[in-house]
């Protein structure tokens, strides 16, 4: 007839004193050697104690919340016959032998047999040998290591699913089976990439935990307020850009003295056209001259990304911030077209823009795209490239500032440059060639000439 044996807590190491956070197994079920019967956890470890043989659970000893030590009463379990029938228990929880296998040696692969040595404690003999309690991280892990019992992780495993994806509902924010199921309910419903599209939530594709649902109202007022078309339909891509290409974003300054004071010089000559000579005129004639000098920022990623196609032409794409949101419409063939009539065409663009005008044709086809906000304010920004293109230059508010020109002091006026790339097509010193080449440039616009 089968024994039924005392299943106690091995040696775990130096803790004295953990809790019993989940029992794993219930009365009638089989287990075998090494299924895990419960999970402890001190301050800083959990670890989950194993089965030291096949059988059936008969009796649980101990609750969730229980304190317990090495020795301590798990449960009554009836050995399968031919299994470990050990020596009877101790009656008090005993200590395990010296030549018992300790947490630091290796486990053995097969269970014990039941001619273990009649001088062993044979529950905690039994355990110690047969399965080692499995630690689990650090709890000063847990920042970056989600909250889980070993059963979890395994049952999260099994599904693929990354336990960092998974909101725990447990104490302490522990994740429970149920929290990887919903997971993967929400994901197998849809309702991952509903969230994904609806805000920077995405548990799809990344595996990040799920969007936190707040109710504000309980902060304070609130009001909703719809989207505008144009975000409603440009967010999405915006999106598609910033998760997909990897930027690198360069920051650089443009002595813009020079430049400046003949743009002033030229005003009146314009007016006399009847057009503003902005700023962003220069840029986008400076931006062709840097695009011919570095091809591979006139380019796009071939699908498949094993080519890059340069473009021969310069179609230089200018955001425009209108009532309505952003969009960027296209200056074609800016290479061959003079200051002034990129300046005509920057006035024409973001007035059809900012009336709602432009045609979908009119925002195709750009090479390169310009963000200027230097009409605004502020010193350096992140733009998101505009794909399939692979650069965007970002452009903030000159200032007139004191930099050393090797004798003194001297009043520049300085123009801050965020170029941002797409790292597969570009490398890092490509970059800072780029914004070195046009900050030349800028500052002395006779280049563009050459
Ligand atoms: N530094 C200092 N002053 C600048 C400047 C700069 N870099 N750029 C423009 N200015 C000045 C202009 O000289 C002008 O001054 P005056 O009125 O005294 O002549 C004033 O700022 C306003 O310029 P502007 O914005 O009307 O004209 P612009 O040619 O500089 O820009 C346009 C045109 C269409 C790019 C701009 O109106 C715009 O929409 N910018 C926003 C783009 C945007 O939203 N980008 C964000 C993308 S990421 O979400």
């Amino acid at each position: 007839m089968a024994a039924t044996q005392e299943v106690r807590v091995p040696d775990i190491g130096d803790f004295k004193e953990v809790a019993v956070i989940e029992i794993l197994v219930k009365v009638g079920d089989h287990v075998e050697p090494e299924t895990s019967l419960i999970t402890v956890e001190s301050d800083k470890a959990t670890m989950e104690i194993p089965s030291p043989t096949a059988g059936v659970v008969r009796e649980i000893k101990l609750a969730v919340g229980d304190k317990v030590a090495e020795g301590s009463l798990v449960l009554m379990l009836e050995a399968d016959v031919g299994q470990a029938a050990s020596p009877a228990a101790p009656s008090a929880p005993a200590p395990a032998p010296a030549s018992a296998p300790k947490q630091s040696q290796p486990a053995p692969s097969a269970p014990v047999q039941t001619n273990a040595p009649p001088a062993a404690p044979a529950a905690v003999t039994s355990m110690a040998s047969a399965g080692r309690p499995v630690p689990r991280e650090p709890r000063d892990a847990l920042q970056t290591t989600p909250h889980a019992s070993p059963s979890v992780r395994k049952f999260a495993r099994e599904l693929g699913v990354d336990l960092h994806a998974v909101t725990g509902t447990g104490p302490k924010g522990r994740i429970q089976q149920a929290d990887v199921q919903a997971l993967v309910k929400s994901v197998m419903s849809g309702a991952s990439a509903a969230r994904s599209s609806a805000g920077p939530s995405s548990a799809s594709p990344f595996n990040l935990p799920a969007w936190p649902e707040v109710d504000f109202a309980k902060f304070g007022p609130i009001e909703s307020v719809a989207l505008s078309r144009i975000q409603k339909l440009s967010g999405p891509y915006l999106h598609r850009n910033w998760v997909s290409i990897p930027h690198i974003t360069q920051f650089d300054e443009a002595d813009i003295t020079e430049l400046e004071a003949f743009r002033k010089d030229s005003a009146g000559q314009a007016e006399k056209q009847g057009l503003k000579l902005t700023m962003l005129a220069f840029l986008v004639k400076a931006c062709v001259t840097a695009l011919k000098q570095f091809p591979q920022f006139n380019a796009s990623l071939e699908k498949g990304g094993e080519n890059v196609i340069i473009k021969k032409y310069f179609h230089i794409g200018v955001a425009v911030d209108t009532p309505g949101g952003l969009v960027v419409p296209v200056v074609r063939d800016a290479d061959r077209k003079g200051v002034f009539d990129v300046a005509k065409e920057l006035a024409e663009i973001s007035r059809l823009a900012r009336d709602g005008k432009l045609k979908a044709g009119d925002m195709q086809g750009g090479t390169f795209s310009i963000s200027s906000l230097g009409g605004i304010g502020g010193t350096a920004f992140t733009p998101i490239i505009n794909a399939p293109e692979v650069a965007i230059l970002g452009v903030s508010r000159s200032q007139m500032r004191p930099v050393w020109n090797g004798r003194e002091f001297a009043p520049r006026l300085m123009l801050p440059l965020s170029l941002s790339y797409d790292h597969r097509v570009i490398d890092g010193a490509a970059g800072a060639r780029f914004t070195t080449y046009l900050t030349s440039v800028l500052s002395d616009i006779r280049r563009s000439l050459l």
